[in-house]
């Protein structure tokens, strides 16, 4: 293989220094070899060391030991630079034991993607192997393959021979521990200097030596995070036997030089992506998609003839009689959601069983054939007033599936008994904020085509405030668990069918991947729906079974935390009411929750942004602590990347992080991370992907007075209109356990 020209060693070729000096600035990118860029885009020089001088620069490196390394030591004395531009890791026998050295950029560089090279000539004798590798503290982080940080080894040679090896190792070091490798022969490579680089991009790994591409991998998922860089010696089998080894020896490094690309591509693939972000960036929610994301918190009641018969789906054939509610108080219902911060509650006005809650004029399977206050009753009415006195909003679910309905099956006779249904409820109760369109179709069921776009229609034109459950509006999170996605997109392609214009349960549903070209895109928020008991009914058996406060909470984090809103059902009983221990816990959990929002800790904080909006002050840092939602920070259009730093007055100590978005312009933010100021250094201490209306963190405590949020990506210029820090107590000591 063809070498390129190397970097002379300024000791011996003092002439050819002088070139070197002269070129000085051009000097390092023409000198050495750099992977290919598509046009438009350059490397720069993001980071380095030449290791001139005569000591390791310690605002570059972390000089590691002295402790024990394998079967010898790392002493701090053994790594040093040598006055002639070079680094030297020695290994040495130092009475009985053997040392070597090790430094790393630690707390000090820490950096992803880009590309990393090291010029290094090696060491000669057996027992002991220099390395040239990244590493970062999350290596050993389990699950999510290496994204949450892998071990680079851009070089490693154990063999005095001219083999060298490659790796890459995640998920800790234990029994998850993860391993991919390439080994291979340069001839030559045993003397003199080579250079080993690592280009690393978000989709892939490639290596080279000597500018020659040695292996291309994305194994294990392409970590993610940033990364420090090592050069180590160590002693161990695996270099042979040192009892053989003439010491000292040497591992000499010339440099290692960490270059990042800057400038865009000019390519029709970049055009049109630029194109596809900066729709999907700018795709808002409709005011009524806004106001219901502002709920946050809404709650479910599942009450029909199951609640008499211990059933989840009922078949039907129900006869109303059984329906008897002896104590039902749809007040009691109403002051437990109010109680718990819900906004709305959503009624099952009809269930699969087809048993109506109101009196229809299209049915006489329905309350009115029920002994419940003899045939007089009206649920939802009396849920519709009681909602309206004390403030909340109502929402009804009318299940399309219909097990008693003769015309089921008819399209034109169900679609018109439907709407009618429809019509009765949007129209006789007043003010309805959603409407609830289940999807659920038992197996046994008679094929039937809905009229979607009817019964769309008709809540549009009779209810125009109100949003669509399945439909046009609101999206299914996809799974009945209580958990959103990490990262949930409230903008996605939504070129499917009227009914569920997008497949509800894919992993991913908004990252640019997903946009696909874009056709359709579409602003369509998850609400996670969830029942506090196993069933969305009750039965008595699940008394003991009411989720605790622990799992409730975790609920909240990953729904509300995470960009949608919770709708949690509480079943009433036989008497007709919500069961006290479904209350006691939701006055726990509430407790819970006061307490950890109780204050927070950035109200007062000042904010200062890396850059703001044309300099206007409308859009300046101090707009995300206001208390207000509808103002904002930004930056200019395509400032991709932006910090804010929030300066808390004194040391607070905090567990958990808020950050909200302004969406009312769209949904930006891709990745972020929280930094404390901590002795002079920045420490990261909690990181996450999308933000959207509300995204919460928790993490353990930190104590800091200075906190720095990295927007590491947003699709376009970021907003944020909100930004919490607040400490969470034990759940044990503010329920008095
Ligand atoms: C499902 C239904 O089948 C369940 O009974 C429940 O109503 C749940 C919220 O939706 O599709």
């Amino acid at each position: 293989m063809t070498l390129p020209p190397r970097r002379p060693d300024r000791l011996v070729f003092l002439s050819v220094l002088l070139v070197v000096v002269i070129l000085a600035g051009s000097a390092q990118a023409s000198d050495e070899f750099l992977p290919p860029l598509p046009a438009g885009q350059q490397w720069k020089l993001a980071w380095s060391d030449e290791f001139d001088g005569t000591q390791v620069d310690q605002s570059k490196w972390d000089v590691m030991g002295d402790w024990k390394r394998r079967d010898g030591f790392w002493v701090k004395e053994d790594s040093y630079v040598d006055g002639q531009g070079h680094l030297v890791l020695r290994t040495k026998k130092d009475g009985d034991r053997y040392t070597c050295g090790a430094v790393r950029t630690r707390g000090k560089f820490e950096h992803r993607y880009g590309y990393w090279v090291c010029r290094c000539k090696f060491p000669t004798q057996p027992g002991h192997w220099p390395a040239f590798w990244l590493h970062c503290d999350t290596v050993n982080k389990i699950g999510d393959g290496g994204r949450d940080g892998t071990e680079i080894d851009i070089m490693e040679k154990p063999w005095r021979e001219d083999r060298t090896t490659q790796n890459l190792h995640w998920d800790g070091y234990g029994k998850e521990h993860q391993h991919v490798g390439t080994t291979f022969t340069v001839p030559g490579m045993s003397e003199g200097f080579h250079t080993f680089g690592l280009y690393w991009t978000p989709q892939e790994y490639v290596f080279y030596v000597n500018g020659q591409e040695t292996w291309r991998t994305s194994g294990g998922d392409v970590s993610q995070v940033p990364e420090y860089a090592k050069l180590t010696e160590e002693i161990g089998e695996w270099g042979g036997d040192i009892a053989q080894a003439r010491l000292p020896d040497h591992f000499v490094v010339d440099y290692v030089r960490v270059y990042d690309v800057v400038g865009e591509p000019q390519t029709v693939e970049h055009f049109k992506r630029k194109a596809l972000i900066a729709q999907a960036a700018n795709v808002r929610p409709s005011p009524q998609q806004l106001a219901w994301q502002q709920l946050e918190f809404i709650g479910f009641i599942h009450y029909t003839v199951n609640a008499f018969t211990d059933r989840e789906w009922g078949d039907g054939k129900e006869s109303p009689a059984i329906f008897n509610p002896s104590e039902l108080d749809v007040r009691q219902w109403v002051r437990t959601c109010k109680d718990a911060g819900m906004k709305m509650i959503i009624l099952t006005a009809k269930h699969h069983d087809g048993f109506c809650l109101w009196p229809s004029k299209y049915t006489e399977h329905s309350v009115k054939s029920s002994p419940y206050k003899n045939g007089e009753g009206d649920i939802v009415g009396e849920l519709a007033g009681a909602c309206r006195e004390a403030g909340l909003k109502l929402g009804l679910y009318l299940s399309p599936w219909d097990r008693h309905e003769p015309t089921y099956g008819d399209n034109e006779g169900y679609n018109r008994f439907y709407m009618n249904q429809l019509r009765e409820l949007l129209t006789n109760y007043g003010e309805v904020t959603e409407v609830w369109c289940d999807g659920a179709k038992g197996p046994d069921a008679k094929d039937m085509e809905y009229n979607w776009a009817g019964y769309f229609g008709l809540v549009r034109e009779l209810q125009p405030g109100a949003v669509i459950f399945n439909g046009p509006d609101i999206r299914w999170v996809g799974n009945e668990r209580g958990y959103a996605r990490e990262s949930e997109w409230s903008v996605m392609n939504g070129s499917g069918s009227l009914f569920g214009p997008v497949n509800c349960t894919a992993k991913d549903l908004g990252s640019l991947d997903a946009l696909g070209e874009g056709e359709r895109l579409i602003w369509y928020p998850a609400e996670t729906d969830v029942s506090i008991r196993p069933g969305w009914f009750y039965h008595a058996k699940e008394d003991d079974k009411v989720k605790s406060v622990e799992q409730l909470l975790d609920i909240y984090f990953s729904s509300v935390g995470y960009n949608s809103v919770l709708l949690l059902n509480l079943p009433p009983d036989r008497r007709g009411l919500i069961h006290e221990n479904d209350v006691q816990r939701l006055r726990d959990f509430r407790k819970v929750l006061d307490a950890i929002f109780a204050e927070n800790l950035a109200t007062k904080a000042s904010a200062k942004a890396s850059s703001v909006k044309g300099g206007n002050p409308a859009f300046a840092a101090d707009k995300i602590t206001d208390g207000n939602k509808d103002t904002y920070w930004t930056t200019d259009d395509w400032t991709t990347a932006a910090t804010v730093q929030f300066d808390l007055g004194k040391e607070r100590t905090f567990n958990v992080a808020e950050l909200g978005e302004c969406i009312a312009v769209g949904q930006r933010i891709e990745e972020f991370a929280l930094d404390a100021l901590d002795g002079g250094n920045w420490k990261e201490f909690a990181r996450g992907t999308t933000v959207g209306y509300k995204r919460l963190l928790r993490f353990d405590d930190v104590t800091t007075s200075r906190v720095r949020l990295r927007i590491v990506n947003s699709r376009v210029c970021p907003t944020l209109s909100g930004f919490g820090l607040y400490y969470a107590p034990p759940i044990d000591k503010v329920l008095g356990r």
